[in-house]
């Protein structure tokens, strides 16, 4: 895809989570139709479906030849070579059950299985995070960058989830691994969105983040914002990240990504998307 294309894809990937942004602040606080997925703690809203609608046929009409992944719609679907817009409609739909302002739109294209544009909304916390590959991120157009001052996991702020999975091989793990680790640094969050745990170590508020059992439209967007602001994206056991593979570790740079992965004691293999 040339540059010119790719920056057409950035345009309207903004200009369309700004639309779905304000879908998802007309519908906050109304009593929601919601319904569970696969566990209590794991929901989607009628304003997930809607957002998700909305971003398909906009998205389609501008591109038609490109593949769609997206989390209301598309499950399992296999991610190609081809051009793939990858959408989660409502990242943290918990908190946006609850109210809590950690939530956002997530936007990703990929080309060649590699997130090439990232676009992540959160109309809450006024933060609107972009991305295209070789361009630099940006947080409301300024650039952002990962933190430069953390030297080692003792000087670390770290993100994780306990996310939305309620089975004991879950639990355990992480237990296992807070356990593990939670001591180790100057301290450990968690804010319940995937999208915006990886902004946050993009515009160097948290220094890595890790967790278990997302999906590709959890990381697609937020992978390629944490690249382009000067981190690192990698597999919970240190290798090269696979989006498809519901796990990742999100990192200011190699070292800290590295000690945070040694010092996990559990790596769960999900099965794939
Ligand atoms: C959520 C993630 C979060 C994770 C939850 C869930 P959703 O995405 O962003 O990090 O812990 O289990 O997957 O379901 O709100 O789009």
């Amino acid at each position: 895809m040339d540059a010119k294309e790719l920056l057409r894809c950035e345009r309207s990937a903004i200009r369309l989570a700004i639309e779905a942004g304000a879908m998802m602040t007309a519908a906050s606080g109304r009593n929601k139709e919601i319904a569970e997925k696969d566990s209590f703690a794991d929901l989607v809203t009628e304003t997930d479906k809607a957002v998700e609608k909305f971003l398909f046929n906009e998205l389609k009409r501008l591109f038609p030849d490109f593949r769609f992944i997206g989390e209301e719609t598309s499950s399992r679907v296999g991610l190609t070579a081809d051009p793939t817009w990858i959408i989660d409609p409502i990242d943290g739909t918990m908190n946006f059950v609850h109210t809590f302002p950690c939530t956002c739109v997530s936007i990703g294209l990929t080309v060649n299985k590699v997130p090439v544009v990232g676009v992540i909304y959160s109309p809450f916390l006024d933060k609107l995070y972009t991305a295209r590959k070789g361009s630099g991120a940006y947080c409301n157009g300024r650039p952002i960058s990962v933190s430069k001052n953390c030297n080692s996991l003792s000087e670390a702020l770290l993100l994780c989830e306990f996310g939305n999975q309620r089975d004991d091989e879950k639990k355990n793990a992480v237990f296992r691994n807070l356990e593990a680790v939670g001591w180790l640094v100057h301290g450990v969050r968690c804010m319940g969105s995937a999208a915006l745990n990886l902004c946050s170590v993009a515009d160097g508020s948290a220094d890595a983040y890790w967790e278990f059992g997302l999906h590709v439209w959890d990381m697609a967007a937020g992978a390629v914002i944490v690249t382009e602001a000067g981190g690192v994206v990698m597999d919970t056991k240190g290798g090269p990240v696979d989006i498809m593979n519901r796990r990742i570790l999100g990192a200011c740079c190699d070292k800290i990504g590295h000690e945070l992965s040694a010092a996990l004691p559990i790596h769960l293999d999900l099965e794939s998307d």
